[in-house]
């Protein structure tokens, strides 16, 4: 579960330790040692700004045990490999952070009437844009007869990212995993409430740890039963992040990532007769010729999505800076009288 390399970047008295799930204001921590519930130092709290400073699931962080008082204390935040996030609430230009130090992110939906490429593309565009190597797990290939057309049309938006196909119910597919396993490796499972995610991680461990329950039956929708990120840790030393089923997953910087899942609207955009060609409905305009309608409109949206939220970020980080040269002049002013 702990990294050697990064663990190597700990000097005593602190020690490594990973951050398995969070409670409000604590946290608990897996170390050399078992775990522990632990606190974010003063220090640490006061030079944290926004939320992706603080500790996440998955995150490494150095640690210090006081055995006088029973309590550990999270003194630093190891560097991250990378974050996965969405925009925080709306209004906001804060992120909110997901999992931290992924080696595979897995996008998972399940084969029922739910099913919508849209939202795949959706996460993969986020995943891309926060260079989160990603997968797509397709659940309950036990409902379908045939998934070969779920799995063209996920294949179609993977962008030759791996698609597995499984049943945890049946346990069918579970070996298409195994190439993502490993003692160092750390893997998480995202995507809609009920889509079996919390399910199929219990079938890897071989018990009933997480708690599942059944989707509605009118809406196919699930109940929202997993309400915290948790990381567990499979026999072979594989980690695993099981997280809370999503209901809109609103996009945060995500430019890049929008150009890299949709690289061949990018490309067909240079051969537009109009060098400022807006993709509308000039004439001429090879996207409009040469996309389906579906993709046409899935990318038109998400680059807009993406597009606006840069503009606010933008906005933000400028009030931001504004507000500190007020009180700086302030200060100033004080400091003259
Ligand atoms: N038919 C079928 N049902 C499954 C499969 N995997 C999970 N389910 C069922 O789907 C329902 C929801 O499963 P959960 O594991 O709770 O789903 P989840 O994705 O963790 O949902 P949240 O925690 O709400 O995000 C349960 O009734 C499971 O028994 C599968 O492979 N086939
Ligand atoms: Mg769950
Ligand atoms: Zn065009």
């Amino acid at each position: 579960m702990l990294q050697k390399n990064i663990a190597a970047l700990v000097e005593p008295p602190f020690e490594c330790g990973r951050i398995v799930s969070q409670d409000r204001g604590s946290y608990t921590v897996a170390t050399c040692h078992g775990e522990k519930r632990a606190e974010i130092t003063g220090a640490f709290r006061y030079s944290a700004q926004v939320a992706s400073d603080f500790p996440i699931v998955g995150d490494y962080v150095a640690v210090l045990e006081n055995e006088q008082s029973n309590t550990t204390m999270i003194h630093k935040l190891m560097p991250r490999k990378n974050l996965f996030a969405r925009r925080g609430v709306y209004g906001s230009a804060e992120l909110q952070p997901i999992a931290a130090n992924l080696d595979t992110l897995f996008i998972t939906a399940a084969l029922n009437r739910d099913f919508n490429v849209r939202r795949l593309e959706r996460y993969m565009v986020a995943a891309a844009g926060f260079d989160v190597p990603c997968a797509i797990a397709l659940t309950k290939i036990d409902l379908v007869d045939d998934a070969i057309e779920h799995i063209k049309a996920a294949k179609a938006v993977a962008g030759g990212n791996p698609v597995v196909t499984l049943s945890a119910l049946e346990g069918k597919g579970l070996e298409e995993l195994l190439p993502f396993f490993g003692p160092e490796k750390t893997i998480a499972f995202v995507g809609s409430s009920g889509v079996g995610k919390s399910t199929l991680i219990n079938v890897l461990l071989q018990e009933e740890r997480l708690a599942v329950s059944a989707i509605s039956s009118q809406v196919q929708k699930g109940r929202h039963t997993t309400t915290r990120r948790l990381l567990v840790q499979l026999a072979d030393g594989t980690s695993i992040i099981d997280t809370p089923g999503m209901r809109e997953f609103a996009l945060a910087d995500a430019e890049d990532g929008v150009n890299e899942v949709f690289s061949e609207v990018l490309q067909l955009a240079e051969e537009c007769r109009f060098r400022d060609c807006k993709h509308q409905s000039e004439p001429g305009c090879a996207v409009r010729e040469g996309v389906d309608a579906d993709t046409y409109s899935s990318w038109n949206k998400l680059e807009k999505e993406a597009a606006y939220e840069t503009r606010k970020t933008d906005r933000f980080a400028a009030e931001a800076e504004k507000s500190k040269w007020k009180a700086i002049q302030k200060a100033n002013r004080l400091r003259k009288r």
